[in-house]
């Protein structure tokens, strides 16, 4: 880093990659010498006057982002906000989404993408975790009053000192006044840590995820050329923005990178996205299982053409075979499949793969410098097409979370393998196929919530003796959130009183289960843990039932 702020104390010194595999990256040209705020300048003058972003009734020229990106860097320097200083971004599908990230990454600053969704116990842990200086919301959005959210949280928060605004600010800081006359700045180097992305985890709390801006940028480059982004490409942001899938895989950033344009909708459903898809000639876009069902039931009711709709990419939890096969007769588009991760390893099908390919596998890595292994329980590699844990190590997967030492010797193999999670075999080309999971996570249609975490909450509870949180099968979500709760006195509580319970403590509506299920004793293991494989058997078969 270069400069230290005096307010906080800068603790970034996170395993980085050893230095055989770095100079190995930046020899072979993986690892280029360009940040963030490099790129954006680069694209201004390659691109000028032509759309970078829409967003609402705002549609903003490479220029004008690239201006927007100086002048607030300038507003947020006069702010006190220093090179490595942290800064949480909770931030709907808007363009000063943008030109908040390129003005804090040209400043050296480190964004930390949280998600509209999430509400105080996220925030507050993101906010004592990194020790950030600020916090950058909207006054509201879908009827929630982020402001109040700043209120909750700032007490808690020592290093906290500015809340800055997009919209009515009341005592905070509007970001309008933060737009100042460009200075120049000493920039960050290419492999300093550029910002934060945040895991769904499988631990108490949700973990932070360090990504440079060379590996990352390095991800995006290949995913916009995998993609065959080019400057005619128009993307449409119709996932959370922050997220890793619609922001890198090539998402927005690669089809900056290619000189296309990006579209920001509002929300995923047909009502803003397809209205979008007709008047801005997309030509990509990014979504979620259960989104697809959602656009492929809306065609039959909705009169906009899709026609200028090329691929739609599909990915963050397992889109079935079934749904898959009506993509491209339902919508009229290519169907990519894109299994990734927020800690780096991004897998495609190709857009000149096969059907069958493409229907049935989750893709291959991004970059022939990706290190794949699918072991057993040993780490023991298992045999070809067998199905195993998969593991991971390259240019663009990170070799350790941010501060979380117990946690990365869990996640990590002492060989910087990086231990996904996922149980995965690969097919004789070497695409993956995802077959299930080893960690304890539910994915509810591509939002990922840590048992645990709910558990722990749970656990807070005065009625709850113990408690245990599994995913259940659903037809829409593909997993639904189901606690499993053993009563304290025998004294059980209705569903309602259990979620605002979750919700007074904080929790973000997704991670709040959809079932409470009330039982005399939890099913052990030999090791006196619960044994939430033979409960999940229980419950999918008793739930089948009903
Ligand atoms: P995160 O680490 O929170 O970024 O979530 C990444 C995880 O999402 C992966 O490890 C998988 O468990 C899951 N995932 C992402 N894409 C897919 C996909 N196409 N199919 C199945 N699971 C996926
Ligand atoms: O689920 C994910 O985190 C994800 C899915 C697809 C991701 O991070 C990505 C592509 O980059």
């Amino acid at each position: 880093m270069n400069k230290q702020s005096t307010s906080q104390p800068l603790t970034l010194d996170f395993p980085h990659w050893p230095p055989d595999f770095a100079n190995r990256y930046r020899h072979l040209g993986y690892w280029q010498d360009q940040t963030f705020g490099q790129m954006l300048r680069h694209q201004a003058k390659e691109y000028g006057e032509r759309l970078a972003l829409v967003g609402g009734d705002q549609r903003w020229s490479y220029r004008e982002l690239d201006l927007r990106a100086d002048q607030l860097a300038a507003g947020f320097k006069s702010l006190g906000i220093l090179a490595g200083d942290r800064i949480v971004i909770q931030l709907p599908n808007i363009p000063e989404f943008f030109a908040i990230f390129f003005a804090l990454s040209r400043l050296g600053a480190l964004p930390v993408l949280a998600l509209p969704a999430h509400r105080q116990a996220e925030i507050q842990s993101f906010l004592i975790q990194t020790n950030a200086v600020a916090y950058i919301i909207v006054n509201e959005d879908w009827n929630f009053d982020y402001r109040g959210l700043a209120r909750q949280v700032q007490p808690q928060c020592k290093f906290l000192q500015h809340v800055v605004v997009v919209g009515e600010a009341e005592e905070f800081h509007p970001i309008d006044r933060l737009y100042l006359p460009a200075t120049t700045l000493s920039e960050p180097r290419a492999e300093d840590v550029a910002f934060f992305q945040l895991s769904g985890g499988s631990t108490g709390l949700p973990k932070l995820i360090p990504r440079t801006h060379a590996d990352y940028l390095y991800s995006v480059r290949i995913s916009a050329e995998i993609c065959h982004l080019t400057r005619d490409s128009v993307y449409l942001v119709a996932l959370p923005v922050a997220h890793n899938f619609p922001l890198s895989s090539p998402g927005s950033l690669g089809t900056l990178y290619a000189g296309g344009q990006v579209v920001l909708a509002h929300h995923p459903n047909p009502d803003d996205a397809f209205v979008l898809i007709a008047k801005e000639q997309v030509t990509i876009t990014a979504l979620v299982p259960p989104l697809v069902l959602i656009w492929l039931e809306a065609t039959a009711t909705r009169h906009q053409s899709l026609s200028s709709l090329q691929v739609l990419q599909v990915g963050g939890a397992k889109l079935s075979f079934e749904v898959a096969k009506r993509i491209t007769s339902t919508l009229g588009c290519q169907l990519q499949q894109v299994f990734g991760m927020a800690e780096g390893l991004v897998c495609y099908t190709r857009l000149d793969d096969s059907t069958e390919i493409t229907l049935n596998t989750q893709g291959r890595p991004l970059s022939p410098a990706d290190e794949i292994r699918v072991v057993d329980d040993y780490d023991q590699d298992v045999l070809p097409g067998e199905v195993g844990n998969l593991l991971t190590r390259g240019p663009y997967t990170i070799r350790a979370y941010y501060q979380a030492p117990e946690q990365n010797r869990r996640s990590f193999t002492s060989d910087g393998f990086y231990r996904t999670g996922d149980r995965v075999r690969l097919n004789p080309s070497g695409y993956v196929v995802v077959e299930g999971r080893a960690k304890d996570q539910i994915n509810r249609g591509g939002e990922k919530i840590s048992s645990e975490e709910v558990e722990n909450n749970l656990l807070a509870h005065p009625a709850i003796y113990n408690a245990a949180v599994i995913a259940i099968p659903d037809p829409f979500l593909g997993e639904a959130i189901c606690a499993c709760l053993m009563a304290r006195n025998g004294a059980e509580l209705e569903a309602e009183q259990m979620k605002g319970f979750l919700r007074g403590r904080g929790l973000a509506t997704y991670k709040i289960p959809d079932r409470f299920i009330w039982l005399t004793v939890l099913p052990q293991t030999g090791a006196g843990k619960v044994d939430k494989k033979t409960l999940q058997t229980l419950l999918s078969n008793a739930i089948a039932d009903l």
